[in-house]
């Protein structure tokens, strides 16, 4: 039985930050860092709770605002097995921060006492980790004040951890007795790095270098750990924007999102440096990574989250191809509705390879992977995504006696790619192991197909819920008729797709527009834009 006192004291002591509407969105609960104190008291009850129901089981915290802004911050909780919360849950936690942010002391106070005796008698488990925000340790303390007073968690604590690595982390928790340090993620990928270079020979990279902006981040010190045991890469590879000790530089100038949303250089990059260099940029918790070159007029070329999916698409056909799999196997594509409608026709009538869409969030993502096929390629065309295999695969390679190069090559590839989230540093080893036994320049990578020239902007509207889709959001059904003004300011361009919908992370709607020119694309966007208005 939880004393009432207790309850009362914890919420007057961490839960400073009521009286806000909060709501665990596509990435957790995200915020100003000075309104989450209450946020995290409530997640580290509902951590617990999830723990509890799943008989004990380790279930990881990561405090994050990812590209966001330095002044916010984030959370977000991991299942066990290193994928994203149940949706049912996120509700729960929803509905349990509003209520404290919002509930009288005799409702709190009995909700928790609720939650409390009613969870079995299991001690629970939290595996821990934050981004490099100087609000990080404050919020930790606050998720600790419930995980602690009111649970008596079993806590591991990583301290300063991207977010692919705590996913990781906790599921290697659940699936291994004993100790798990982050050394062991580090371990694991860098070997697997160096036994697939070592089986193709490869000595150098196919570009003059490699150069990593961190976006001031967390990416920035764990590359510096992780980098000197790579082969050929230790020796290649420069890290840009790797300074996340100037709290206020995070993200700023640099970073995947400012470089896939602005089409240009990051902070740290002059275009006077077009040296045949391949770059690419993390995002702030290194979940995240598109690439980049300047190509023979120096001019910026982005190869982003659609690029990447169609590397690994085309190379992983031609293996299955090679190994005599490619009718044993499935493999498939899961895209959103930003994916350039170019990367879909060259995956579908080029690589004959299927494709599915689905809402944004990579949650939506790895599920339609998951369940659709046993290689599933995702990637959000920002580049948040990675590569899944299923039992069906493993089995069957296991049953497979002669041994060529291919198939050695597809034995390890799932070894190479975190499974469990998008990872910039994983997805970053995949892609360069790839272009390396390929010996494709960033060049030849582009040359695959030409993007349809589009335009992403955010439009600020009074209420963002007016805006309801349908058809994996690529159409409204409110407002209503909108959609019938966008069908017909479509239908004057040429090869020109645009969609609207609200945004899961900011107070805004985003506009979607492709066209077969630039000019057309930017005129349909500010046609569509003032439709929303
Ligand atoms: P919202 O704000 O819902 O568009 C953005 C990204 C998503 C995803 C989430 C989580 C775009 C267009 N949207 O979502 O792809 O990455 O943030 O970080 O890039
Ligand atoms: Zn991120």
């Amino acid at each position: 039985m939880v004393e009432g006192q207790l309850v009362d004291e914890l919420v007057a002591k961490y839960c400073t930050t009521r009286g806000y509407r909060y709501s665990y969105g596509t990435a957790g609960f995200r915020d100003d860092a000075g309104r989450l104190d209450t946020v995290m008291f409530a997640t580290g009850i509902i951590a617990c709770l999830r723990s509890i129901a799943l008989d004990g089981k380790p279930v990881g915290v990561m405090i994050t605002a990812s590209h966001n802004p330095a002044s916010d911050n984030g959370v977000k909780i991991v299942e066990p097995d290193g994928s994203m919360l149940v949706q049912t849950w996120e509700t729960r936690a929803t509905e349990l921060a509003n209520l404290i942010s919002s509930g009288s002391a005799a409702e709190i106070r009995r909700r928790i006492a609720e939650l409390v005796t009613s969870a079995a008698d299991v001690r629970p488990r939290l595996v821990i980790g934050r981004d490099s925000r100087v609000s990080g340790p404050h919020l930790l303390e606050c998720l600790l004040g419930s995980a602690n007073s009111l649970f008596q968690a079993q806590i591991k604590d990583y301290g300063l951890v991207t977010t692919p690595q705590l996913h990781y982390l906790t599921s290697r928790s659940l699936s291994v007795d004993g100790p798990v340090e982050e050394e062991d993620y580090f371990v694991d990928f860098s070997s697997a790095w160096n036994e697939i270079t070592r089986l193709h020979d490869v000595e150098r990279l196919p570009s003059a270098g490699l150069v990593v902006d961190c976006a001031n981040g967390i990416g920035g010190p764990k590359m510096h750990s992780f980098i000197p045991r790579c082969r050929v890469l230790s020796e290649a590879t420069t890290v840009i924007n790797d300074n996340c000790a100037d709290a206020l530089s995070l993200n700023r100038g640099c970073g995947a999102d400012f470089v896939k949303t602005n089409q240009r250089l990051p902070d740290g990059i002059r275009d006077t440096d077009g040296d045949s260099r391949l770059y690419c940029s993390f995002d702030g918790d290194a979940d995240r990574v598109v690439f980049y070159y300047l190509n023979e007029d120096n001019r910026f070329q982005l190869l982003d989250g659609d690029r990447i999916s169609a590397l690994f698409a085309y190379f992983i056909a031609q293996l299955l191809e090679q190994s005599g799999l490619r009718s044993v196997l499935s493999m498939g594509v899961v895209q959103t509705a930003y994916a350039n409608g170019s990367s879909t026709q060259y995956l579908q009538n080029h690589l004959k390879v299927p494709v599915t869409c689905t809402k944004t969030g990579v949650k939506h993502l790895h599920h339609e992977a998951v369940t659709h096929y046993d290689i599933g390629i995702y990637f959000e065309a920002n580049g948040h995504g990675t590569v899944i295999f299923s039992d069906h695969f493993y089995a069957t390679l296991r049953t497979q006696t002669h041994n060529s190069l291919a198939t050695k090559t597809l034995k390890l590839l799932p070894q190479l790619i975190n499974q469990t989230v998008g990872d910039a540093i994983s997805d970053m080893l995949g892609v360069l192991a790839v272009l390396s036994i390929l010996k494709w320049s960033p060049a030849r990578w582009a040359n695959e197909f030409t993007d349809l020239p589009n335009l992403l902007i955010k439009v600020i509207v009074p209420d963002r819920s007016q805006f309801i889709t349908t058809d994996q959001e690529r159409k409204l059904i409110s407002p209503e008729g909108l959609q019938e003004k966008i069908d017909k300011a479509v239908s004057k361009f040429h090869s020109a797709r645009s969609f609207v919908r609200a945004s899961g992370t900011e107070d805004a709607v985003r506009v979607y527009a492709e066209a077969a020119t630039q000019q057309e694309a930017n005129e349909l966007s500010a046609i569509v834009s003032k439709l929303v208005l």
